[in-house]
């Protein structure tokens, strides 16, 4: 666990690039957007001397928000101007398969210099993120990520409507980011890669204005390789309104805690009830320690006396419509591993390997028996076959499953269509869902160096 004094404290940051360009937002007012990865340097203090080596997208920490529309195509032009070679996926979006970007699966790593078009037509709305899924554990580490919306036809009027990208960084007393510990056993048997160093937006203890008796959307995304993020906020009137991106609806989060695990979303309505010259802090909590990573600042100005009567409930998502009939194939899912697991042995690459071996090769994870990817799917089935995962995490960490191109229902909390769960040590639940989009999808932790290590397998939906 990090010790208060290494989490680094540094002002606002700015993007060095183009003329010092701060992380900007892109808006989707055409149809066709470009991304364009490649490698840089962002400051992420005014007073920083070395501006820190990343990876980024539209030379922007986090990459562009990009907003499409629900239901209409949006083509999104991918350059790799990196190195090496690199992919998009686009997180919780039911798209085509072929647009997944899942390089080996969906298509072809999108090699240097090379472009790949992605025409995304999202049926539903929301809040979503896109990211490298090409040794994401490094590529994601550097900084390729960002974050898309799809928005609503009908929205509920809000005065704001503002994204947190929470990120979790892990960089040294020169504010460069640790690459010799990337692909470091230790993280990848563990928790995952943990930084020291928390962003909003790409920037730390952001003050955002407010107004007394404003009503905003908030839009929350953990876009961090490992870090679950346990949000505390001091606002009082706050509901939960979506989960990755499904409507649920409105509940007041308890105490004023949100909890993100890694590549979870979650939009909170706030109706901003403080006095004008007031602020609040947003933390996150450590252990016993909480961290201001934001905070709201009330001007002068009062917006109106009494809060808004219309409704905060968002619109119904066709994946909310979605019903699971009584009958499930049921498909066991047993995940074991990594440091105090006491895994013996798995098979890698078709052969059974004991834990020793293993570890030589960097897979210390397994589901079912089986590390990493395989010729042969979980399972395959027929487009329309509804699917019970039943998970059993049999091992020392928690880990959040992230199933692509579907929501499904975790059975711990059956009113909510999530695309990423948490299971903490120990616990078990089941993953339940439609299986209705054609193609080969993955399931994996999005603890991305858990993936890596092996925690990953696929399904064919035929
Ligand atoms: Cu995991």
């Amino acid at each position: 666990m990090p010790s208060r004094r290494d989490f680094i404290k540094a002002g606002a940051a700015g993007v060095l690039g183009a003329a010092l360009v701060r992380p900007h937002h892109l808006i989707a007012s055409e149809p066709a957007l470009s991304l364009t990865a490649s490698e840089g340097r962002v400051v992420f203090g005014s007073d920083q001397e070395n501006p820190t080596r990343v990876m980024y997208y539209n030379q922007s920490i986090p990459g562009p928000l990009i907003r499409i529309p629900q239901g209409r195509e949006s083509v999104i032009r991918f350059h790799n101007g990196l190195d090496e070679a690199s992919s998009v996926h686009w997180h919780g979006l039911r798209i085509d398969n072929a647009m997944d970007g899942v390089p080996d699966l969906t298509q072809a790593p999108v090699r240097p210099g090379e472009r790949f078009e992605y025409r995304l037509t999202p049926p539903d709305a929301g809040t979503y993120w896109y990211h490298s899924h090409m040794r994401s554990w490094a590529q994601l580490a550097l900084g390729l990520a960002g974050v898309l919306i799809v928005d609503e036809r009908n929205p509920p009027p809000v005065d704001q409507d503002l994204v947190f990208a929470i990120d979790d960084w892990r960089l040294d007393r020169a504010m460069q980011l640790d690459t010799a510990s990337l692909g470091s056993m230790h993280d990848w048997s563990h928790a995952g890669r943990l930084g020291n160093f928390i962003t909003v937006n790409g920037n730390t203890e952001t003050t955002y204005p407010v107004a007394s008796g404003e009503r905003i959307r908030l839009r929350l995304v953990n876009i961090a390789n490992a870090r679950i993020m346990n949000l505390l906020f001091h606002e009082p009137q706050i509901s939960v309104v979506a989960v990755d991106g499904q409507p649920v609806k409105p509940y007041a989060p308890g105490s004023g805690r949100v909890i993100l695990a890694p590549g979870q979303r979650t939009d909170l309505i706030l109706d901003m009830t403080g006095a004008p010259g007031d602020s609040s802090i947003i933390e996150l909590v450590i252990g016993e320690y909480a961290y201001e990573i934001a905070s709201f600042s009330y001007g002068q100005e009062v917006r109106r006396e009494q809060l808004p009567d219309t409704s905060i409930a968002l619109p119904e998502n066709p994946a909310n419509r979605l019903r699971l009939p009584d009958q499930l194939q049921h498909v066991p899912l047993l995940m074991e591993g990594g440091a105090m697991g006491g895994m013996r042995s798995a098979t890698f690459e078709g052969r059974e390997m004991d834990i020793r071996e293993l570890v030589q090769r960097n897979k210390v994870w397994a589901i079912n028996g089986v590390v990493g990817m395989t010729e042969e799917p979980l399972f395959r089935v027929r487009r329309g076959t509804a699917i019970s995962l039943d998970v059993v995490n049999d091992n020392s960490w928690p880990h959040a499953m992230h199933v692509h191109g579907h929501h499904f229902i975790d059975d711990r909390n059956p009113g909510t269509w999530r695309d990423t769960t948490l299971f903490n040590r120990a616990e078990r639940g089941a993953m339940q869902f439609i299986a209705d989009n054609p193609g080969k999808w993955l399931i994996h932790c999005h603890m991305v160096e858990h993936m890596a290590g092996g925690m990953v397998t696929w399904f064919e939906v035929t």
